[in-house]
């Protein structure tokens, strides 16, 4: 696929996908949001894609926030499209993706960079990254989800405290607070992140995207314990769950179809 401002490459079942707009920091303008949604589409319908790594171009920063040059003049109704398109086609996208997601973090994750890596399944972070959400610093708030998803992984204290005060936390405090999965050096970042991925390939690829499903659910008060049971029930008709069982009886590794 042929982007502007992303590269995406599927190899070995994982879709590589790289912000890339060095020169504003990687900096999500409407055009990017436009190629993100394009792009997770693509993975959401494509048998192939059994994950996505999210990254940013170069070494200074994975997204330094929405593109504030383009919003600078905006009024209050075209702040809150834009949030709503924004929130509906990429961030709410990814979260509700039956494909994980796994941002990897390779410099500053700021405002609307730090939103679309919190909205992804998991974080892998570079050991010199920095993350924060400085919107107040703007006279703004967080407006792509960063309010929910910041209090859902790190609670209401410590989000109150990072938003309010705009602080930039480095990577090893946000390991500490549940923020990210993993701090690792930055030649290490991709690959560690498909070692998880490559883990998940292994997986029942129907199962995988229940188990995403069911989580998700939990966190947006989303009658998790209910979508869970109704899960859990449709893996029982899938030949995935028949394959998984009958390899474990005989002793062998499972062959899954995703089916
Ligand atoms: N938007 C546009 N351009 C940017 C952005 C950005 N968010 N961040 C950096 N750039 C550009 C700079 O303007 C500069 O461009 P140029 O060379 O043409 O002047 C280039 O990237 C390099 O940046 P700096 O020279 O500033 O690099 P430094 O090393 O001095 O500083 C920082 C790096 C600390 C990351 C600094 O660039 C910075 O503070 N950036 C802004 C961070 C920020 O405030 N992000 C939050 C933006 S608001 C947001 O994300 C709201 C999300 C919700 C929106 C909902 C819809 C309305």
């Amino acid at each position: 696929m042929a982007y502007q401002n992303l590269i995406s490459e599927l190899k070995e079942n994982i879709l590589y996908v790289t912000i890339n707009r060095e020169k504003a920091l990687n900096a999500l303008n409407k055009d990017t949001l436009a190629e993100l949604a394009d792009v997770i589409a693509y993975a959401d319908k494509t048998d192939e894609v059994r994950g996505v790594i999210l990254t940013g171009a170069g070494e200074k920063a994975f997204v330094a926030g929405a593109d504030i040059k383009e919003f600078s003049d905006y009024n209050g109704k075209q702040g809150e499209d834009l949030a709503k398109i924004g929130q509906n086609q990429v961030f709410n996208a990814i979260e509700n993706s039956p494909k994980p997601f796994i941002a990897a973090i390779n410099g500053f994750a700021l405002g609307g960079g730090l939103e679309l890596a919190m909205a992804c399944h998991m974080r892998i972070v570079a050991d010199h990254a920095k993350l924060g959400l400085p919107e107040v610093t703007l006279g703004l708030i967080p407006g792509y989800g960063g309010t929910q998803r910041l209090t859902q992984l790190v609670g209401k204290g410590k989000a109150i405290e990072m938003i309010t005060t705009a602080s930039m936390i480095t990577a090893p405090a946000a390991e500490k607070i549940g923020l990210v999965n993993y701090v690792v050096p930055q030649p290490d970042l991709i690959s560690k992140a498909e070692e998880i991925l490559n883990l998940i390939k292994q997986r029942a690829p129907l199962a995988v995207s229940a188990a995403i499903k069911a989580v998700i659910a939990a966190v947006n008060n989303n009658n998790g314990y209910a979508t869970e049971i109704e899960a859990f029930g449709k893996c029982f008709e899938t030949a995935d769950f028949k394959e998984g069982v009958s390899a474990f009886v005989e002793k062998r590794k499972p062959n899954f179809s995703g089916k």
